[in-house]
This record gives C-alpha cells, structure tokens and sequence, in this order.
C-alpha cells in the first residue's frame, strides 16, 4: 500500500469515529442519590464514606438549594430537574438546609 492510500484509510477511520451517534453524556454519577420531592430531602440522612459522592436531584417545580449549615457545601439555585454534586471529603456530621425554604432539613454523615 502506498503512504497515499494509508493516509485514506486513517481519513476514513476518523470519519467514522467522529461521526458514530453519541450517548448523550450522562448525568454526574455519585455514591449516593437524594432527592428533593415536595419541600423534602429524601432520604433525610444520608451516610457516606469519606471521599464519596452525594447527588441531590430536584424533583419538585419549585427552585431548592442545597446549604450545610457550617458551609462546608452550598448548590446553587436547583431548578426542577437539576442535580448536584458534593463531594464527602472531611469526615463529620453536616446539617443542611434549603437556602429558600429553611424549614427544608437534611443532615450528611461522612464517615
Ligand atoms: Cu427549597
């Protein structure tokens, strides 16, 4: 085979690549999943090892965030739909609340 035809045949291998359908990108995996559904987290404590990852997933229409009450975590505003990702990398015991509706109440053991 000549250079010439070698140099078609990787053009045509990237074509391929570059043009084979796509999955579209998956949400953030994470260790553990919460969800906010009707102005609660659910479950409403969560216990993880340290260096785990939590997602929290807005399933209300309402806009929710996720605070731990000694900032160690804030989401910003979550719309329906949205999801979040924290990161458990200090053990402790973390209370949190929604930023908009504090009577929302949750709590992140990291052991
Ligand atoms: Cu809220």
């Amino acid at each position: 085979m000549t250079t010439k035809t070698l140099l078609g045949i990787f053009v045509l291998l990237l074509l391929a690549v570059a043009c084979a359908p796509k999955e579209a990108a998956p949400a953030a995996e994470a260790d553990v999943t919460v969800r906010i559904k009707d102005f609660a987290f659910i479950p409403e404590v969560v216990t993880v090892k340290e260096g785990q990852t939590i997602k929290w997933v807005n399933d209300d229409s309402a806009v929710h965030t996720v605070e731990a009450n000694n900032k160690a975590f804030s989401s910003p505003e979550l719309y329906q739909n949205d999801a979040w990702v924290w990161k458990a990398d200090k053990k402790g015991a973390y209370e949190y609340i929604c930023g908009i509706h504090p009577s929302m109440k949750g709590k992140v053991v990291v052991e």
